[in-house]
């Protein structure tokens, strides 16, 4: 397979500073030659630009931080990931998960004149689906979701034009951590979601096979892969860890079933926080977590 990889190096989005080092841990944790191992050709694209938070304003606008910023690098993303040949996996690396806002965009657009519907498999320990007006923080990178279905500032849910993500074509899995009016977004919206007590009854590979049948009817899936989602104690380089989240082979089963199912057309892997982290764990236990995606085998 032709992998492609785009690096969006944002920490705009997020309430603590370095997850714009994540594209650059990834790659030191060997990313590109880990999937050129399993057989692949990767083309490494570089990063998209992204405003350094020292040479801007921290401008509040109507509860949204950083707001014209990210669009930018949303947008960038979105054309970068939009105009790559049909065939090609893209890979994007975060930056914080509002970065998905453009990367799911450009994935959903790309190469689809019969206008196919894309599925959005969210491993996250956070649904991400605030609104400027539910949000405690306003920190963007708590919206992406909302904003991918239409739900927002019209701005942000604006970047794909008249394009929206249905919520019935997104699954959510690890989710532990939930706003007050978050929640009641979510239920309106009506978006599956998988949260950790799911994960202790059912198991992953329960999982995994209910999300395969919500989503059998889309041609075109994206994983987006929120570091966090782990627990913190394999996962500690990220800027919101919550106790009691994804073991490290749950992590690897969940990629190794949805490899085996030959599905999946795109991938991100964000939040990655070097500053946070110990030895640049979170960065390799995540290029694992891809190349598990791309079809590594343990036998
Ligand atoms: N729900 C909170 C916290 C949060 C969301 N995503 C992350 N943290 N990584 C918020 O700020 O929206
Ligand atoms: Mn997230
Ligand atoms: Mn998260």
């Amino acid at each position: 397979m032709n992998i492609s990889i785009l690096g969006i190096p944002m920490d705009l989005g997020a309430g603590r500073r370095g997850v714009d080092m994540g594209p650059s841990a990834l790659r030191n944790a060997h990313l590109s030659r880990a999937l050129r191992d399993l057989g692949h050709s990767v083309t490494d694209l570089g990063d998209v630009r992204v405003a350094l938070p020292e040479s801007i304003d921290k401008h509040e606008e109507g509860g949204l931080v950083f707001l014209d910023p990210i669009l930018d690098a949303c947008r960038a993303a979105a054309e970068q990931v939009a105009a790559l040949p049909a065939g090609t996996f893209p890979l994007t690396l975060g930056g914080d998960h509002s970065v998905s806002m453009g990367t799911v965009t450009g994935n959903a657009l790309r190469g689809n004149p019969a206008g196919e519907r894309t599925g959005l498999i969210w491993v996250d320990a956070h649904t991400d689906y605030n609104t400027p007006q539910s949000s405690p923080s306003g920190n963007i990178h708590g919206m992406p979701v909302a904003a991918l279905t239409g739900r927002g500032d019209p701005r942000l849910t604006g970047l794909g034009g008249d394009w929206h993500m249905r919520p019935e074509d997104i699954v959510m899995i690890g989710i532990r951590s939930v706003d007050t009016y978050e929640r009641d977004l979510m239920r309106e919206a009506g978006v599956k979601a998988y949260t950790m007590k799911d994960v202790d009854q059912l198991g992953m590979t329960r999982i995994h096979e209910e999300t395969m049948e919500r989503l059998g009817h889309l041609s075109r899936l994206h994983v987006s892969f929120d570091a966090d989602a782990l627990d913190p104690s394999v996962c500690p380089g990220v800027g919101t860890p919550v106790p009691g989240g994804l073991t490290y082979r749950e992590g690897h089963l969940l990629m190794e079933l949805l490899s085996e199912s030959g599905r999946v057309t795109s991938m991100d892997i964000v939040e990655v926080n070097p500053i946070l982290d110990t030895r640049n764990q979170t960065a390799e236990v995540m290029v694992g977590m891809a190349a598990s995606l791309l079809g590594q085998r343990i036998l």
